[in-house]
């Protein structure tokens, strides 16, 4: 069954960018499986959120989360190498991903439904509380759950592939084989105390070693918003902490 859920997520991203209207592209899909019931999930009402949602408060009978990283290819992030404000690909990238993200998701559940068995999604209402600046369901969480990475000094999860992408998931009552969580962390600083690059490359002092002002993050993806208006969807991105690194692509430490 994990085999069947791959391809269909790997399936559906190619399909996707078969699509005209869609100019950005992603590597192959990385997806990792987490028990429902495994007891990290809980633990992170203790460590980050006591309003984190269990997999239980998204499907009544919950088996196993489904994740996925979708890696964007390396032009999008390079694009954005320079300057203060987003290139234009990040923004359109940000914006495309997100749809692909609601609409894998949506077809994913169906065709697990079609199989005679139950799936759903984080309600998109939930997904994030503009004055905390928080989510309820943090994607970065349930993925770290389910082993497809380890947190980086700038606070994004670093897949094999790198933190370059977007995360998705879903749950589901399909009892999937949990993928092992790695052992060793996949940021250079958090490994040897070394590296620290990410925080140098901070535009709106937001990112420190000790420190994240959430809200001046949130001010310069506002201003990128504004000057990225004309392509056609919400577009709050800013992303210069994650590009040009040694974490951007893969994972350094290994
Ligand atoms: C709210 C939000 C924001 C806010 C606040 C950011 C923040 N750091 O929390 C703002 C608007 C500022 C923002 C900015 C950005 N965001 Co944002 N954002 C979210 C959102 C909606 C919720 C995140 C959340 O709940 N945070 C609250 C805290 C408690 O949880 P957390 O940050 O996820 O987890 C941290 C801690 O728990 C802790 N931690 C450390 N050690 C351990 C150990 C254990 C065991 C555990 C459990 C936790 C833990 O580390 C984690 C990382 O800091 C998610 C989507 C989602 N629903 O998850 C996207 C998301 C986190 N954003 C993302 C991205 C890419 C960005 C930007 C780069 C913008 C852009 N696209 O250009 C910047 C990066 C800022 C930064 N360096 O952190 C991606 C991250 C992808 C990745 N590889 O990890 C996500 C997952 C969206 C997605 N679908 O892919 N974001
Ligand atoms: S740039 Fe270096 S210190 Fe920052 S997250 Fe990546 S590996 Fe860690
Ligand atoms: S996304 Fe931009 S403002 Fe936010 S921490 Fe990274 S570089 Fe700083």
């Amino acid at each position: 069954m994990e085999k069947v859920i791959k391809d269909i997520i790997y399936n559906y991203v190619d399909k996707y960018m078969e699509n005209p209207d869609i100019v950005s592209r992603w590597k192959k899909p990385l997806i990792a499986f987490a028990d429902a019931k495994d007891p990290l999930f809980s633990k992170l009402k203790e460590v980050a959120n006591p309003n984190h949602l269990l997999p239980e408060d998204i499907l009544e009978g919950a088996n196993s989360a489904i994740t996925y990283f979708l890696p964007f290819v390396e032009s999008i992030p390079t694009s954005n190498n320079v300057g203060r404000n987003s290139s234009v690909e990040w923004a359109k990238a940000y914006i495309e991903t997100n749809k692909l993200i609601a609409s894998l998701n949506d077809y994913l559940i169906k065709a697990i439904k079609e199989m005679g068995y139950m799936a759903a999604k984080l309600e998109p209402s939930l997904n994030m509380d503009y004055e905390k600046l928080t989510s309820v369901w943090s994607n970065r969480h349930v993925a770290y759950v389910a082993g497809l990475g380890r947190f980086g000094l700038n606070n994004m999860l670093i897949t094999e592939n790198g933190c370059c992408g977007r995360l998705g998931n879903i749950v589901t009552n399909i009892e999937l084989k949990p993928t092992k969580r790695p052992e060793n962390e996949y940021c250079l600083y958090k490994y040897d105390g070394s590296c620290k690059i990410c925080v140098d490359r901070c535009v709106n002092d937001a990112l420190f070693i000790d420190d994240f002002n959430r809200h001046k993050c949130f001010e310069i993806c506002e201003e990128n918003h504004e000057i990225h208006n004309s392509l056609g969807g919400e577009a709050q991105v800013c992303g210069k902490c994650l590009v040009d690194l040694p974490c951007s692509f893969t994972n350094p430490v290994k």
